[in-house]
C-alpha cells in the first residue's frame, strides 16, 4: 500500500546456505530501482517483482559487502543525509487543534512547571489566516501576542515550528498568490495554471521543479520570518494531497493508465485526491513522471531557502520524501493511531527511514489520530524518547496528550528524558557520521551484529549508534519484555551495576514495569555523556562523562563530534573537533587515551571531562559480576590527547 513516500530500495543482508566459503553470514548488498513512478513491488520471500508504469529501468547495485558500506555507497550515490541542528534533538510538542496564542503560552508553562524538558514548540494550520500559507489569524493568533511569545521562548532557549502547505489559496487579495501568479511558478494543466482544492479552499500547486520557484518561495519564506521568527519549516500534504478529483482528461492514457498500481489502499485510479497526471511541471515534465517528486523538491527548494535566509543549517521537516529527501530535510512517519500496534509499527518504519538515507526521523509521540491513554502515552514517550527526532502530536479530534497530563506519563517523560538529554552527544555523533558516511541513527540489530542471523527478524529492538540497544515494551499490559541480546556484556544505563551477560546471543525476558524502559549499552562501546537539563543549550553547558565498557578482549573504542550545532555544514570553517576514545583493560589496569582531530572548536566554556566509568571489569568471586571502577580527575576534553589510568585493585 502506498503511504506518502517513494523508496525503491532494498538491503540484501545474507544468511549463508552454502559452504562454498564465498559468502559468511551477514554479506550485504543493497538495491535501487531509481525510478520515479508509480509502481508495484511484489515480494515472495526469493524474489521481487517490479511493476512499474513508466521512466526507465534505472538499476544500481551497492556491493557492501556489510550493512554500513552500502549505506555509505548509497548515501555517497543519492546524497548524504542533512546536518541537523544541535536543538533539533531536543524534545518537540505539537498538536492539530491548539486554539489560540494563549493555548500555546499555556504548554509552554506547563512543560515547565512539570520540570519535563521541552525544546521546541510547533504549530499546525491553526496559527493560519484562513488556511493561507504565510499569514496569521489576526484574531486567534494575532501578531504582536505571537511576536511575544516566540521571544519568550528565544529567551528560554527553546524554539518555535511553523507548518507550510503547498496549496497556495487563489484569493485575489492574497499577495503570496499574486506574486506567485507573476512569476508564474504553478503547476500547469491544459495550458492554464491547474485548480485543486486543499484547507484555503481553491488553490495553485507551486511548481518546484521550475528554477524561477527557488525566488519566489525564498521570497515568501523571507516575508513571513519578518512577521514571525521561526526557527524551521514543516512540510505537509506534499504527495501532493488534494481534496478532489479532477475529470481525466479523454485525449490522454495517463490520468487513467491500463495497469492499475495499487493505491489509496486498492487499486484506486491515480487520478484520485492528488493533482492529475497529465498536468505539467516546467520543461513539460508530466505528474505521470513527476508525482513522487513533489516533496522532494519542496524540500530541497525550502533547504536552499533557508539556508540562504538564516544563513546556518536549517531544519525542515517533509512528510513526502524521494530517494535523496534525507540530504534537505528530516521526516516524520505521518498520520499513525494512538495504538499499541502503531507503536509497534514506528519501530521498523523509522529504521527503514535510517536505510533510506533519511535518518532524522520519528513518528508522532503517543498517536496522531483516535484517542491516547495514559498507558499507551507513558509506553510511546518511553520509546519516542529516542526516537532521531522525538515529537508528542495529535489530531484536532483526538483528546490532548500533552506529557504533563497525567502524572504517571509526567514522571516517565521526566526519567527517560533526561537520559535522552544526557546522550545528546551521542545523538549528536551519531547525526554526525550519518553526514559523513551515511550510517543511520537508529540502527537494526544486524548492523553490528551482521553475522547473528537471529537478528535479521527483529524489529522491536534498535540501535541508537553502534551499542546503545533500546528494547521498549510493544505491547498493551506487558509488564515485562523479551528482549534479544547479541552475544556480549550488556550493561543497564538506568542502572551501571545491572547487566545483562550473553556467552551467546539470547532471548532474555526483563522486568519492564510501567514507569521503565530498558536500554543496555554494550560492549566495547565508550558512551560521551553529558548532564540532563530542560534544554539542549543548557545541556551542552555542563561537564561530560565517560562510560567505558569493557567485554572478553579488554577494549573499548568511541567517539564524539563537536561543534557549535548551527553552522552550515558539519566540519565547517575548521571550527569542529572529533575526539576518539580508546579504552584498554589489561595488567590490572584500565586506561582510556583519547586522539584529537582537529581541535580547533572552542567555545567560552570549558569541555571537561567530569568522571570517567569503567565497566565490564571481572569481578574475582563471579565471571558474570562486575566492578565498577570510576575516574574523577578533571580532564581536557578537546585540544589535547590524554591518558587517565586506573589500577583495579
Ligand atoms: O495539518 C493538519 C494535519 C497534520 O496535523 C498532520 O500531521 C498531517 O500528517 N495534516 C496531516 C492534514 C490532514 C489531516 C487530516
Amino acid at each position: 500500500m502506498n503511504t506518502y513516500g517513494a523508496h525503491p530500495f532494498y538491503l540484501d543482508v545474507r544468511k549463508t546456505t552454502s559452504s562454498d566459503g564465498i559468502f559468511k553470514n551477514g554479506t550485504t548488498h543493497g538495491v535501487l530501482l531509481l525510478n520515479s513512478n508509480g509502481m508495484d513491488v511484489y515480494y515472495t520471500g526469493d524474489r521481487i517483482t517490479y511493476k512499474v508504469i513508466g521512466g526507465i529501468f534505472d538499476l544500481y547495485f551497492f556491493a557492501g559487502s556489510a550493512p554500513e558500506s552500502v549505506l555509505d555507497q548509497y548515501t555517497e550515490f543519492i546524497g548524504r543525509p542533512a546536518p541537523m541542528p544541535y536543538w533539533s534533538f531536543g524534545f518537540q510538542q505539537c498538536r492539530y487543534g491548539y486554539k489560540d496564542v494563549n493555548d500555546l503560552t499555556e504548554v509552554v508553562a506547563n512543560y515547565a512547571k512539570a520540570s519535563i524538558p521541552l525544546e521546541v514548540m510547533w504549530t499546525d494550520i491553526d496559527y493560519m489566516d484562513a488556511y493561507k500559507d504565510f499569514t496569521l489569524d489576526p484574531v486567534n493568533f494575532p501578531q504582536d501576542k505571537m511576536k511575544t511569545f516566540v521571544d519568550t521562548l528565544h529567551k528560554n532557549g527553546q524554539k518555535y515550528v511553523v507548518i507550510v502547505d503547498p496549496g497556495i489559496s487563489t484569493s485575489s487579495t492574497y499577495e503570496t498568490f499574486n506574486r506567485g501568479l507573476k512569476a508564474d511558478i504553478y503547476i500547469k494543466r491544459n495550458g492554464t495554471n491547474y485548480l485543486g482544492k486543499v484547507w484555503p479552499g481553491e488553490v495553485y500547486f507551486p511548481d518546484f521543479i521550475n528554477p524561477n520557484s527557488k525566488k519566489w518561495w525564498s521570497e515568501e519564506i523571507k516575508l513571513f520570518k519578518d512577521i514571525l521568527d521561526y526557527d524551521g519549516l514543516w512540510l505537509d500534504m506534499n504527495e501532493i494531497a488534494s481534496f478532489m478529483t479532477s475529470s481525466s482528461d479523454p485525449n490522454s492514457t495517463l490520468d487513467n493508465p491500463p495497469y492499475k498500481i495499487h493505491s489509496t489502499g486498492g487499486q484506486r485510479p491515480i487520478i484520485e485526491r492528488t493533482v492529475p497526471p497529465t498536468a505539467y511541471h516546467y520543461g513539460n515534465i508530466t505528474e505521470y513522471d513527476a508525482h513522487n517528486l513533489f516533496g522532494f523538491y519542496e524540500s530541497k527548494v525550502t533547504n536552499e531557502a533557508l539556508v540562504d535566509l538564516f544563513g546556518k543549517r536549517p531544519f525542515v521537516l517533509s512528510r513526502s520524501t524521494f530517494v535523496g529527501s534525507g540530504k534537505y530535510s528530516a521526516h516524520w512517519t505521518g498520520d499513525n493511531a494512538a495504538s499499541f500496534n502503531d507503536l509497534g509499527y514506528s519501530i521498523p518504519t523509522i529504521l527503514s527511514f535510517g536505510l533510506f538515507g533519511v535518518p532524522m526521523v520519528g513518528a508522532d509521540i503517543c498517536g496522531f489520530q483516535g484517542n491516547t491513554n495514559e498507558e499507551l502515552c507513558q509506553r510511546w514517550i518511553q520509546l519516542g524518547a529516542f526516537y532521531p527526532f522525538s515529537r508528542d502530536h495529535s489530531d484536532k479530534n483526538s483528546n490532548r496528550q500533552e506529557l504533563y497530563l497525567w502524572d504517571s506519563v509526567a514522571a516517565s517523560a521526566r526519567k527517560v528524558l533526561a537520559l535522552r538529554y544526557r546522550l545528546l552527544p551521542h545523538f549528536y555523533t551519531q547525526m554526525y557520521q550519518s553526514n559523513q558516511k551515511g550510517t543511520p541513527i537508529a540502527r537494526p540489530l544486524f548492523f553490528s551484529f551482521p553475522e547473528d542471523t537471529n537478528t535479521y527478524e527483529i524489529s522491536s529492538q534498535f540501535l541508537i549508534g553502534r551499542g546503545v540497544l533500546v528494547s521498549p515494551v510493544v505491547v498493551a499490559g506487558a509488564v515485562t519484555v523479551d528482549a534479544y541480546f547479541p552475544k556480549g556484556n550488556w550493561f543497564d544505563l538506568f542502572n551501571l551495576t545491572k547487566s545483562v551477560v550473553a556467552e551467546t546471543g539470547k532471548y532474555v525476558t526483563l522486568d519492564a514495569p510501567a514507569d521503565h524502559i530498558n536500554v543496555h549499552l554494550g560492549e566495547g562501546n565508550i558512551l560521551p555523556l553529558q548532564g540532563e537539563a530542560m534544554t539542549t543549550e543548557a545541556a551542552r553547558k555542563t561537564p561530560f562523562e565517560l562510560l567505558v565498557a569493557f567485554g572478553s578482549n579488554g577494549k573499548s573504542y568511541g567517539r564524539v563530534y563537536l561543534d557549535d550545532g548551527e553552522s552550515l555544514n558539519l566540519r565547517d570553517k575548521e571550527q569542529w573537533t572529533l575526539v576518539e576514545f580508546y579504552g584498554e583493560l589489561q595488567n590490572n589496569t584500565v586506561s582510556v587515551t583519547s586522539n584529537v582531530t582537529n581541535g580547533k572548536f572552542a567555545v567560552d566554556q570549558k569541555w571537561i571531562i567530569e568522571k570517567v566509568t569503567f565497566l565490564g571489569i571481572p569481578n574475582s568471586g563471579n565471571s558474570s559480576q562486575f566492578d565498577i571502577k570510576e575516574v574523577a580527575n578533571l580532564t581536557q576534553l578537546i585540544g589535547e590527547q590524554f591518558k587517565i589510568e586506573k589500577p583495579i585493585v
